[in-house]
């Protein structure tokens, strides 16, 4: 507007910050917290600069859903927590999932995956991927002879999950990767229940780790994320060929809060860890319980695996009570300061039945081979005062 005059007021209420002092906008803020950049586009100097940007002649921001400052600032730290070259982050832990298999996997491909994985992550691998030609087999990655034999030439990645959700097995991850690139295919790790203050999978030989960021990054119950690291051309590849064009990015606002979260990761993931091997050990030794699995008890199958590969156990346990899936749920009803509710990783202490909750989307057949009882009961151990969450157990389990 070359014309100098006075602008009307619902011009002002859109362009108002432009009638901020220069000053006021322009200096160095210098602020300790990144910045929420929640902006859905970014102007260009002028039409050159944009088609430049486009061309990818020169860095800059265009349109948050293919990059935003402060979504860039949580890549950048997931990229360097995991030990990997780039981050990508996502709208939620299937986002995730999704995007990164649709982003290397076409028609004629095979995915072999954990058959204890997340019950959402059993439904888009066993219904939604092979829908799109793209083939699929769940097996037990604690028995590596299985995985060997799942694996054909058109396999382009072996999935799993370590700790496995929701029965706790720990799979070896060096092994599965030494499997994966023997046969031309990618190692990708779930390390949403260990989180890189606990597990490094990259370190151990895995090509990629994806992370259900809701849980223990997010922290606090209040935001779904996902996040994937690894190598430059793979994570490029996902961002190119699957997240820019099908969309399922992240909030900066979400962004922001898993930024915040990382910043106390562990400080909560040692309370978590310690506070659930308390919880483990109480519930191992009460009559009532019949098995307990946690990684960090001496009786867990894969305890010394998990002892060589995590530098701590983490906070969910699985356990089930004499009187199967009808006492359990008991408990449930029981509780006063555990929250039945799904979900993990959060402040709170989560408990909830996987057979008819996280995992309902698993058949009968499914639930046994993947070895989750009817009785089984998942619980998150949250950062309230472990004798407050012992007493509440302690106080359910004499009401059975
Ligand atoms: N990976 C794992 C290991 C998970 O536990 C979950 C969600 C996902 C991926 C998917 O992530 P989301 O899209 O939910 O961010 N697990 C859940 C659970 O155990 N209870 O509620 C959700």
């Amino acid at each position: 507007m070359s014309e100098k005059r006075e602008l009307k007021f619902s011009t002002i209420a859109v362009h108002g910050r432009k009638h901020l002092d220069k000053h006021e906008l322009g200096r160095p803020i210098r602020s300790v917290s990144t910045p929420i950049f929640m902006s859905s586009t970014f102007a260009f100097e002028n039409a050159d600069h944009g088609a430049r940007l486009f061309a990818g002649e020169e860095e800059g921001y265009i349109y948050t859903r293919i990059g935003n400052p402060t979504t860039q600032a949580l890549e950048k730290e997931i990229a360097y927590l995991e030990g990997a070259e780039v981050g990508l982050a996502f709208a939620s832990g299937m986002a995730a999932e999704a995007h990164t298999f649709l982003g290397v996997c076409g028609a004629g491909d095979k995915i072999v995956s954990g058959d204890t994985i997340y019950g959402g992550t059993h439904a888009l691998i066993t219904t939604v991927l092979p829908r799109f030609g793209i083939r699929t087999q769940e097996v037990n990655f604690c028995d590596l002879a299985q995985v060997e034999a799942a694996v054909d030439e058109r396999t382009r990645v072996l999935f799993f999950e370590t700790p496995a959700n929701p029965t706790l097995g720990v799979v070896d991850i060096a092994a599965v990767a030494e499997i994966a690139h023997r046969k031309n295919a990618l190692a990708i790790v779930d390390n949403t229940f260990a989180t890189p203050y606990l597990q490094n999978p990259i370190a151990l030989g895995a090509d990629a780790v994806i992370h259900s960021a809701t849980k223990y990054i997010g922290g606090h119950g209040d935001c779904v994320a996902g996040l994937l690291a690894g190598k430059k051309d793979f994570v490029d590849r996902v961002a190119h060929e699957s997240l820019h064009e099908i969309g399922g990015i992240i909030s900066p606002f979400n962004a922001w809060l898993l930024l915040r979260g990382l910043k106390t990761l562990p400080v909560r993931m040692d309370r978590h860890s310690q506070s659930a091997l308390e919880v483990a050990k109480y519930l191992s030794f009460h009559p009532k319980v019949t098995w307990v699995s946690y990684p960090g008890l001496k009786t867990h199958p894969q305890h010394e695996l998990a002892r060589r590969q995590m530098r701590a156990f983490s906070g969910v346990i699985a356990f089930e009570v004499r009187g199967g899936r009808e006492a359990g749920r008991r408990v449930l009803d029981t509780c006063e300061l555990c929250t039945v509710a799904v979900s993990l990783g959060d402040v709170d202490t989560l408990i909830q039945h996987p057979a008819s909750m996280t995992h309902h989307t698993y058949s009968k057949e499914a639930l046994a081979a993947a070895g989750i009882s009817e009785g089984l009961i998942r619980l998150s151990v949250g950062l309230e005062d472990v004798d407050d969450i012992i007493a509440d157990l302690k106080q359910a389990l004499a009401r059975l």
